[in-house]
């Protein structure tokens, strides 16, 4: 696939953030897409922003309050939905690398929930299943384009590029370093699959060189839902690390023009994924208590 996704110029576009292996957020998210599917009469799109996998294997008594709800780690079966998913609607269902999907085609080992995520979910899966994942994640972009202004990344816009055509050329490989780790250091796979934040200078002119007004993004936890950082980003948490009320996705017309993230409303283009536990602050119908 592509490095960069062209998103079209009409429809209706669901952006996901870090799933992280939560199968229920996932089929929640899918849910919401193919309601959005009737609702826009076929023209809706999916993009999942990357970190699709790697989530805790932690018994429920465990669990620290710090990871939000209570789930178990479903990372092969999530990636094998996904494909199917993109299988069903060609064109219309998206995914970013993140730096944890990354790890399993030659990019840095991951370690979150274990010493090493990679070899743990390779050894679970077996070599076919594995060999599977692989085959599915290397159809996974960089990064995602659109006429609204939306510029979608696993990670903060911080890295340092001129033109689309520098994102085109990033070399995924880690072919040519001495060590994976090296990858980190490099100026554009290394940002946008790793960096936390970028400044209002920094994302400015990431946005310049794609030709969009806002970037929008997981990698981190908000534990809140969302973060407007400056005029042009937006952090979005949907699962990982968020207790149900807080998780958000954000609902997007690809035939508006977006000028900054303010243009972002609570209630139409920012939602919560769980409408009935989640406050009026975020959208949602759960009574104050
Ligand atoms: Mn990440």
């Amino acid at each position: 696939m592509a490095r960069v996704i062209r998103l079209p110029d009409r429809g209706r576009l669901l952006v996901c953030t870090d799933l992280q292996g939560c199968m229920r957020d996932y089929q929640r998210m899918v849910e919401i897409f193919e309601q959005a599917l009737i609702t826009y009469e076929g023209d809706a799109h999916l993009i999942i922003t990357g970190d699709l996998i790697h989530g805790p294997h932690i018994e429920p008594e465990d669990w620290p309050d710090f990871l939000g709800e209570y789930y178990r780690d479903a990372s092969g079966e999530v990636m094998i939905a996904y494909a199917g998913l993109a299988a069903q609607y060609p064109g219309r269902v998206h995914a970013l690398l993140g730096n944890h999907e990354h790890g399993h085609i030659g990019g840095p080992h991951t370690a979150k929930f274990a010493a090493d995520e990679v070899a743990l979910l390779e050894h679970i899966l077996g070599p076919a299943a594995t060999a599977r994942m692989r085959g599915i994640i290397h159809t996974f972009a960089l990064a995602a384009v659109s006429k609204c202004g939306a510029i979608f990344t696993h990670g903060a816009p911080a890295a340092v590029i001129d033109s689309i055509a520098d994102l085109e050329a990033a070399d995924l490989s880690g072919a040519g370093l001495s060590s994976p780790l090296d990858v980190l250091d490099t100026p554009v796979v290394g940002k946008v699959l790793w960096a936390r934040s970028a400044s209002d200078a920094e994302a400015r002119r990431f946005l310049r060189a794609l030709g969009g007004t806002m970037s929008i993004y997981g990698h981190d936890v908000i534990p809140e839902g969302y973060e407007m950082i400056g005029d042009e980003q937006i952090i979005v948490s949907t699962s990982f690390g968020l207790f149900d009320q807080n998780k958000v996705y954000l609902s997007l017309d690809l035939a508006a023009k977006y000028r900054s993230v303010h243009d972002l409303r609570v209630g139409h283009e920012i939602l919560p994924l769980y409408p009935d536990k989640a406050p009026a602050r975020l959208g949602g119908r759960a009574k104050a208590s």
